[in-house]
């Protein structure tokens, strides 16, 4: 009896230390889970007491890569968070945990469908008050094509400032090897090209971040090659100033 006393008496102190106002509760679980819109944010939110875990659920429609940034320890919480990315069935997709000291930060792929975030103090045994951010990363322009096996395609780029920030994704079909090249084009007449970035994973999801480098505004063209399979795929470019 005393014992459960003592519990009692730790529990509200750890409380009233700990934010308990959060909004989302009850949101331990999947069926509880809080329905966000992206991009999302909010602050003032509490892990408390011990073995509290809070959940957000959202939707996309098209394939995209979502930034996830958590703010605790920088923000002067004793909170040690630890985040997980969910399928629609509760399986972890990605997880993030000292990313940023002791606080979580992940940017991840995913297709469209239902997924969750899922944020726990870790061990089950820290607790306090963070924020979170959650948004959409900007693809910038899209164009879906077709790719023969072995084929290979060239998109044009046009000048680009100095300074600027090349960003170029490729999603390919399943079970295909498509690769991604960014290729400067160093005189037209006569053709003199080179390949200034590349990316060539085992599988079609590529992705390119090249600073154009130098002085004076550069010309590029992306190339997207079929190393093995064929099929529909899409590529994003975005090109950021400087
Ligand atoms: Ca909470
Ligand atoms: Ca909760
Ligand atoms: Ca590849």
């Amino acid at each position: 009896m005393i014992l459960v006393m003592m519990i009692f008496g730790s529990a509200q102190i750890s409380l009233g230390t700990n934010n308990p106002s959060d909004p989302n509760e009850p949101n331990d679980t999947r069926d509880h889970a809080t329905p966000i819109q992206l991009p999302f944010s909010q602050e003032n939110l509490s892990i408390s007491p011990n073995g509290d875990r809070d959940i957000f659920s959202f939707s996309l429609d098209h394939f995209t890569y979502i930034h996830i940034k958590l703010d605790a320890e920088s923000i002067g919480s004793d909170l040690d968070a630890v985040l997980f990315v969910l399928d629609q069935n509760g399986e972890a997709i990605s997880s993030s945990d000292d990313a940023n000291g002791a606080d979580p930060e992940l940017t991840v792929r995913l297709d469209a469908g239902h997924y969750y975030l899922l944020i726990e103090g870790f061990d089950g045994i820290s607790t306090g008050s963070y924020n979170i951010n959650a948004e959409k990363q900007d693809l910038g322009e899209c164009v879906k094509s077709d790719l023969a096996d072995q084929g290979s395609a060239s998109w044009t780029l046009g000048k680009v400032q100095p300074g600027s920030l090349i960003q170029v994704i490729l999603s390919g079909p399943a079970n295909t090897d498509f690769d991604l090249l960014l290729i400067e084009v160093l005189s037209e007449n006569p053709s003199v090209e080179a390949i200034v970035s590349s990316s060539q994973t085992s599988g079609s999801d590529e992705s390119i971040n090249y600073r154009v480098k130098g002085e004076k505004p550069r010309e590029f063209i992306i190339q997207v090659q079929s190393f093995q399979g064929s099929g529909t795929y899409l590529l994003c470019r975005s090109i950021k100033g400087s």
